[in-house]
């Protein structure tokens, strides 16, 4: 599919500033697979429909949730999340995208889980550094982007994790399991004076 078929697609589920966040997101996910490789194609299509079911009716998603073979923990959980899992069932339904390389990084942007693959990290990368992001310490984890692609996602899990202590916010357990996952191979790769520092 190409692109402007997909921004087609997508437009109409989207505001207007969700869409061109779609757009940046792709652009800077295509960026980042510049850089440290991937399927251009494929990771262009996953960026693009990335946010695809943001603003589906809760409870339609909840729904989803309930009667398809979707996790039920999401449920007791803040229903942001459950545009991810949500987005990239209704992606395959309705779009009728099978690839699974597009898809699960449509699953995984928003919490991340263990042992993320390559295209899954550079959505969950580009989501959280597209250049309209203003979060603190956005211009660190865009700086750590350009050097190493664990190292930044792990600034990602990191900060959002704070961010939603900060909120007193329920933690998803992917969420924390991406976090111990890349805090790992932050370890196994000697970068313990970035995580100390
Ligand atoms: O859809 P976007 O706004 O582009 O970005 P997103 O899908 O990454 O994130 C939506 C929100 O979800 C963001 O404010 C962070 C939040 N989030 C991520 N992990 C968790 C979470 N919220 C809760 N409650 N729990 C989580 O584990
Ligand atoms: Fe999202
Ligand atoms: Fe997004």
């Amino acid at each position: 599919m190409e692109r402007s078929e997909a921004l087609a697609i997508v437009e109409p589920y989207l505001t207007k500033a969700r869409f061109e966040h779609t757009v940046r997101v792709t652009d800077t996910a295509l960026e980042l697979a510049n850089r440290y490789g991937g399927n251009l194609k494929t990771i262009e299509l996953a960026a693009i429909f990335h946010d695809y079911a943001k603003y589906r009716d809760r409870e339609e998603m909840r729904s989803w949730i309930i009667h398809e073979p979707l996790p039920k923990d999401l449920l007791e959980y803040h229903h942001e999340l459950w545009h991810g899992p949500v987005g990239a069932l209704l992606v395959q339904r309705e779009v009728g995208i099978q690839d699974k390389d597009v898809l699960s990084p449509i699953r995984w942007h928003t919490t991340g889980k263990a042992g993320m693959n390559h295209l899954e990290k550079l959505v969950f990368l580009a989501d959280y550094m597209e250049p309209g992001r203003d979060f603190p310490g956005v211009d660190d984890v865009r700086k750590a982007a350009e050097e190493n692609l664990d190292y930044a996602c792990w600034m990602v899990s990191k900060n959002t994790i704070r961010y939603l202590v900060s909120k007193n916010q329920r933690i998803y357990p992917d969420t924390f399991h991406a976090y111990n996952d890349l805090t790992k191979m932050m370890e196994d790769n000697k970068w313990r004076e970035a995580i100390n520092g």
